[in-house]
This record gives structure tokens, sequence and C-alpha cells, in this order.
């Protein structure tokens, strides 16, 4: 088994620009206490909110200091598409992936196969494709997967027999799933898991992944409850916006905020979000040794 760990990766901004250097040592910080690979431009990532140019950097950046990346490619704009692929053509990554595009309105199923298939065509590195129903409205299920040629899917699915059933009916496909509650099962079941918590606890999900391969579940659910408890507390603000400061906080550096329309947290609510996770830290840090 290989019980890969797969972090989202937020994009550190700064006065509104993405910042490649927090970007570059985040990366670096978060492969090194054991999370196998990022997922750079995804939902976490705020992919959808940044311009080709600052796509094209993050590519350049993150391929600058790790080859253990995915990039999410994905948009509305074919052309940008297809200039991104083509930068990852040129870069030392793992793959690219896309979600479902055009996100809020309904296109026939072959435009999408023929979306995902060109650029399969198009990539000389694995494809794998992110279906994220709750947030495109259309699920790419098994059997939409059966009919592209693609390496992987990451599945943002609560439901973990979703999940399954690709494994189930294309047994070579690699399967992610993308639920922060799942990461623990997904260890177990499934090729791994792309948790943004990985941003924030790497070492946790480390220590995660040494109890799957012991088989030691009573210690992996234990990490996976602490997991929810941080995500729950960081819903409560607007998850996106929150994982920043979680990740400043539990990281022991600073990445930045959002950008708007991701509105950073206010000063009231940050205040009181540290002092909830403080306690939560602690637990963090004994489970991790
Ligand atoms: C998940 C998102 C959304 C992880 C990414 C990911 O960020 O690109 O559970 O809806 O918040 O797809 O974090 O997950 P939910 O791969």
């Amino acid at each position: 088994m290989a019980y890969e760990v797969i972090a989202p990766v937020i994009t550190p901004f700064v006065r509104g620009a993405p910042d490649l250097e927090a970007m570059k040592a985040h990366v670096k910080a978060i492969l090194d206490q054991g999370v196998d690979a990022v997922f750079a431009c995804g939902t976490t990532g705020l992919g959808p909110s940044l311009s080709l140019q600052e796509k094209l950097a993050i590519v350049r950046s993150v391929s600058d200091v790790t080859n253990r990346a995915i990039v999410q490619i994905g948009g509305l704009n074919m052309d940008e598409v297809v200039a991104l692929v083509k930068e990852c053509n040129d870069r030392d990554i793992m793959g690219v992936a896309s979600f479902a595009p055009p996100y809020y309105q309904r296109i026939p199923e072959w435009h999408l196969v023929k979306y995902f298939q060109s650029i399969a065509d198009l990539s000389e590195h694995p494809v794998y494709v992110y279906n994220y129903p709750a947030g495109t409205g259309k699920d790419l299920d098994a059997s939409f997967i059966s009919k592209i040629s693609v390496t992987g899917i990451k599945d943002t699915s609560e439901n973990l027999a979703h999940s399954l059933e690709y494994k189930r009916k294309l047994p070579s496909l690699k399967v992610y799933n993308g639920s922060d509650f799942l990461a623990a099962t997904s260890l177990l079941v499934l090729d791994g898991t792309v948790a943004s918590a990985a941003n924030f606890v790497p070492m946790l999900f480390s220590k995660m992944k040494r109890d799957a391969s012991a088989g030691q579940t009573a210690s992996l659910v234990k990490a996976q409850f602490l997991i929810d408890q941080i995500v729950e507390l960081g819903r409560k603000y607007g998850y996106l916006s929150a994982i920043y400061d979680i990740t400043s906080y539990l990281m022991g550096y600073n990445v930045g905020g959002p950008r708007p329309p991701v509105f950073p947290l206010e000063h009231g609510e940050r205040e009181q979000l540290l002092k909830q996770l403080a306690r939560l830290k602690e637990q963090a840090g004994e489970m991790s040794k």
C-alpha cells in the first residue's frame, strides 16, 4: 500500500498578489514533514480566482522546489487551459488535474468527455480528474471516467462508496478522496488522501501513515477526530479564509491571507479562532510524536 498524503496547497497572498517565496517555503516545509505531494491551484489554493499569469508563475515556482506536484489547470477559458498544460509539459512535475467546467451551468456530457480527453492528449504528464460534484454540479463518476484515458481521480465526496466504486470498476485508476473527514479511511482503503489539513498538521499525517501501515487503527482514528475538530472550527469562520490563520498558527510561520472575494478573518474572529485552536495545537503536538 502506498498511503499517500497529498496537500491541496494554499496560495499565500500578500497585498492582493500571490507570495511565491512564501508558497515555496510552505511547500518545502510540508513535504519535509511527511506530505508526499502537493496539489496546486485547487479549491484550497483558490485556483479559480487566479489569473493565467499567476497560475503560470505558481507552476514555475512550485516545480522549482519539488517534482512532487500535481497542478490543477482547469478553467473556463480553453486557451488558458492549453497554455497551462503546455507550461506543465516543460516542467518536472507529477501530473495535471482539472475539475469539471463550467462549474455553474450544464453542458452535454460529450463536451466534458472532449474537454478531458483534449487535456489528456496534450499533456505529457499523467492526468487526474478532480471530481467535486457539490462544487461543480456535475458528478464525474466511474462510468464517465471509463470514457477518457486518465491516470487518477480525486473524488471530493463524503460518500466513501462513491470513491470505492472507481476502484471496483476501474481497478488500475489511482483513487484519492478529497474530504478531510475521510483522510484516515482513504489511507486505508484507497490510494490516499488529498486533505487540506495537510497544510497545517503535516506531521500528524506522517504519523497517520505509520499507523496505517502498522494496522494501528485506534490511533489513526484518534488523529482523524482531531483533524475533524480543527476543520470544523475553521468552517465556522469560512474555511477558505480560516485555513490561512490555522496554517500560520500551527506551522509557526506566516502564510499571509486569502484575497477577495474570499475575505480574510476580521480581528475579533481571528482572536476567537486562535483561542480555541490553542488546545487543539497542544493535542496535535502530543499526537504527532
Ligand atoms: C477538497 C476541497 C473541498 C480538497 C482542494 C482539495 O482544495 O483542491 O470538503 O468541500 O471543503 O476538494 O478542500 O472540500 P470540502 O483537493
